[in-house]
């Protein structure tokens, strides 16, 4: 079965998959083991690993490759985050080529002009490209990709943009017309209602995709409540909690002036050990080198 089935038939199944977002391979190791159902190969995540801003800098060959990598060590199904395709149409269907063949499972292209600017950003630029301009990628990804089952979600910035509810759902809509499999609709209010708005209004057939960074309190219960969404992506959750580890770890042994307080607190080396399937190529020294 192909990855883009499993994600489909997971949908059938569970009503909701709950996906996590990752940036390696060893992330991506980590949120299999605690038992998502899929990983969000995401833009902002990467791009914070190469020290850099969301904003197009990290290029399609680096999250192509990195993209390879997780997909390589990891048996869940990746959705990948390519930003607005970068560049037009034709741009989109050699990432699609690209992106299917690495092994993803999905993407998600989304509404903004190259080069976009992270969404969560106070006061980021947020640029929306033509209805028809974006119907042209959605449908160049759809035209391109192999595996029927090989999903093509829209993303819409309306509400990012603070263009408003009646453009998101007309946009939506466009976008599903032009052949989406699912709609994701962005928000970076720090409560669920407008979502959940948007959400209640949207009669459209294509199920839904959520990121409810800026809104927490939109848990399973309220988004299983509203019926309508198939995905929710946990977006940038993996490199904080990195980031939250190693800050706490790393002052912690300058001021104490040496490493022996936090031995304790972090996993041991036979854990990453594990991680890195040392066993495997023991194993395979004992068989194999002569
Ligand atoms: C990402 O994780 O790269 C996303 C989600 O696109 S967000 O950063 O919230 O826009
Ligand atoms: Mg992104």
């Amino acid at each position: 079965m192909t990855s883009g089935k499993r994600l489909r038939e997971g949908m059938v199944r569970k009503g909701l998959l709950h996906i996590m977002a990752t940036h390696s391979p060893l992330s991506a190791r980590l949120a299999e083991e605690a038992g998502f159902d899929g990983l969000w190969a995401s833009g902002f995540e990467l791009s914070a690993l190469y020290g850099l801003p969301d904003m197009s800098l990290v290029t399609m060959s680096q999250h192509l490759e990195m993209l390879r990598c997780i997909a390589d060590r990891s048996s869940l199904p990746v959705i990948a985050d390519i930003d607005t395709g970068f560049g037009n149409a034709l741009n989109v269907i050699h990432a699609i080529r690209e992106y299917e063949r690495a092994g993803a499972a999905a993407v998600v292209i989304e509404d903004k002009t190259f080069p976009k600017v992270t969404s969560l950003a106070e006061s980021g630029r947020q640029e929306l490209a033509r209805v028809e301009e974006f119907q042209g990628k959605i449908a160049a990804a759809i035209d391109t990709r192999r595996d029927p089952d090989f999903l093509v979600i829209a993303r819409t910035e309306a509400l990012i943009a603070g263009l408003g509810q009646e453009e998101a759902l007309q946009r939506a809509a466009a976008y599903e017309a032009a052949g989406a499999d699912m709609i994701l609709i962005h928000s970076r209010s720090r409560t669920p209602e407008e979502v959940e708005s948007f959400i209640r209004a949207w009669s459209g057939r294509a199920p839904i995709v959520i990121v409810p960074t800026a809104y927490p309190e939109m848990n399973a219960a309220r988004i299983r409540a509203l019926g309508k969404i198939g995905m929710v992506i946990y977006g940038n959750h993996a490199i904080r909690a990195a980031v939250t580890a190693m800050q706490e770890v790393f002052r912690t042994i300058l001021a104490d002036e040496g490493i022996h307080n936090v031995q304790g607190r972090i996993v041991p080396v036979e854990e990453i050990f594990r991680l890195q399937g040392m066993d495997v190529a023991k194993d395979q020294e004992t068989r194999f080198l002569r």
